[in-house]
């Protein structure tokens, strides 16, 4: 059947349907749909997640698939977590973004790896259009560097170094940031929470 991948943000929307489609889902975007943006007012990424996925099914009648994610930055005190969207400000400027977190660290004397601890969270959520949802939630640790490297990804990704690897998230094919074969799924906070998943409800029938 059909599924609506519930986001407006390009680079997710990428990412989402990569890891789709291996299972065969025919997806359709939000955007594509002409589905408009619920306020995100939940105190967490799973609710975040869940208003967006009820949402679009809601709308749509069919079942949608969203990602509420963030980063979560240990020395500001898990800034800026559910708000790292809205730290792009409305023309979405991630530069000014990671300025920002890189000001704060300076500010609090976080020039040490140590104490430049962050980790990427995605919830994700499928909602049925008759109210059933599953939700899983998952992370990725890592450090964040300066100046930012790479030109791949989105938002924050040139700035995060994941443990156990020489390059950041912008540095990255997007099958890497996944997580490469063998493994093949398992590095990035959504390629984790999708597994999870897909151990629910996407498995080919
Ligand atoms: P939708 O709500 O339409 O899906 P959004 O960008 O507003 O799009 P969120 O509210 O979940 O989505 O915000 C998550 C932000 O966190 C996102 O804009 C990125 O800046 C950042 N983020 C999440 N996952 C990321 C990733 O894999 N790499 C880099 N930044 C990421």
């Amino acid at each position: 059947g059909k599924l609506v991948i519930a986001t407006h943000n390009p680079g997710k929307l990428a990412e989402m349907r990569e890891l789709l489609a291996p299972h065969g889902i025919e997806a359709v975007s939000a955007g594509d749909l002409g589905l408009g943006e619920p306020e995100e007012t939940g105190n967490d990424f799973r609710s975040n997640a869940e208003i967006k996925a009820v949402a679009a099914a809601q709308a749509a009648k069919l079942p949608a698939f969203a990602d509420d994610s963030g980063i979560v930055v240990d020395a500001l005190e898990g800034a800026p977590g559910i708000f790292s969207a809205r730290w792009a400000g409305p023309t979405k400027d991630f530069t000014a973004a990671m300025t920002r977190i890189e000001r704060l660290l300076q500010e609090r004397g976080a020039t040490t790896p140590d104490r430049r601890r962050a980790h990427f969270v995605s919830a994700l959520c499928v909602a049925w259009p008759d109210g059933h949802r599953e939700e899983v939630e998952a992370r990725v640790d890592g450090t964040l560097v300066w100046p930012p490297r790479g030109t791949a990804g989105f938002g924050y990704d040139p700035m995060f170094l994941p443990d156990g690897h020489a390059r950041t998230f912008g540095e990255m094919e997007s099958i890497e940031k996944h997580g490469l074969p063998p493994l093949g799924l398992g590095l990035s906070h959504r390629a984790r929470a999708f597994v999870k998943l897909a151990e629910i409800c996407l498995e080919p029938r």
